[in-house]
């Protein structure tokens, strides 16, 4: 089965988390694009979304699959994304697609976070996965400096500018023994947007596609 397969699957098994009449948050990459695919199917049971990314809100209306402002949404129930590395205890790392600030939003606004992956995301300890930084771009060497003292190499995203309009820094070499407090010290950088560590909010649930189909770890 190839990889894309297993996501397909994962997204496939997030199908079931989806009720009639929720406002439903939707993530952002290739896993994500898979469940906007398939909820397409059954478009008529949700009343509507809220996208993390301008790329994934244009894939939904590209379904006819209505996308609100979460201003206007209020409390969503649900959350569905990928990450790009998860610890046994459902902590994450994402940003991979640079889309870091908005997901985080979308996941502190839903009462559910369900993450799909391909299994080949869950590690031991994070950090082989370059942890992303959205920071203002005057404090790029600032928060460049600070990551250093912290262990991590810091590489500029080259050509890239968020939906926020702002910089990515990936930060390489971490070894993530405290997820919850490296999230804290790194979001008290002076520039700093966020971090692409998701642990002060986990996934409440982490659907993985394997060879041998699709386990959940909650
Ligand atoms: C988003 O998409 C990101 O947070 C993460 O960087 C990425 C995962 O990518 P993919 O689903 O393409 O593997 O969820």
């Amino acid at each position: 089965m190839s990889q894309d397969a297993m996501k397909k699957a994962a997204a496939e098994a997030a199908l079931a988390y989806v009720q009639p009449g929720m406002i439903v948050g939707i993530g952002t990459g290739s896993t994500a694009n898979h469940f906007i695919d398939l909820l397409a199917g059954i478009k008529h049971k949700v009343e509507a979304t809220v996208a993390s990314s301008i790329a994934s809100a244009q894939r939904l209306e590209s379904h006819g699959i209505r996308v609100l402002d979460l201003n206007e949404a209020g409390e969503l129930s649900l959350y569905v994304d990928g990450a790009d590395e998860s610890d046994e205890n459902l902590n994450l790392i994402k940003g991979g697609g640079g889309a870091l600030t908005r997901e985080k939003i979308v996941a502190g606004a839903s009462a559910k976070f369900v993450c799909i992956a391909d299994d080949t995301k869950l590690v031991k300890v994070m950090g082989k996965f370059p942890l992303p930084i959205e920071v203002i771009p005057m404090a790029e060497a600032l928060v460049a400096r600070e990551m250093i003292k912290l262990g991590g190499k810091p590489v500029l995203r080259a050509g890239f500018t968020t939906d926020n309009g702002n910089i990515i820094l990936d930060i390489h070499g971490l070894e993530i023994t405290d997820p919850v407090a490296l999230e804290n010290r790194i979001n008290q950088i002076p520039g700093v947007v966020t971090n692409g560590l998701f642990a002060i909010r986990p996934a409440d649930v982490l659907i993985l596609g394997g060879a041998n189909g699709v386990r959940t770890l909650v």
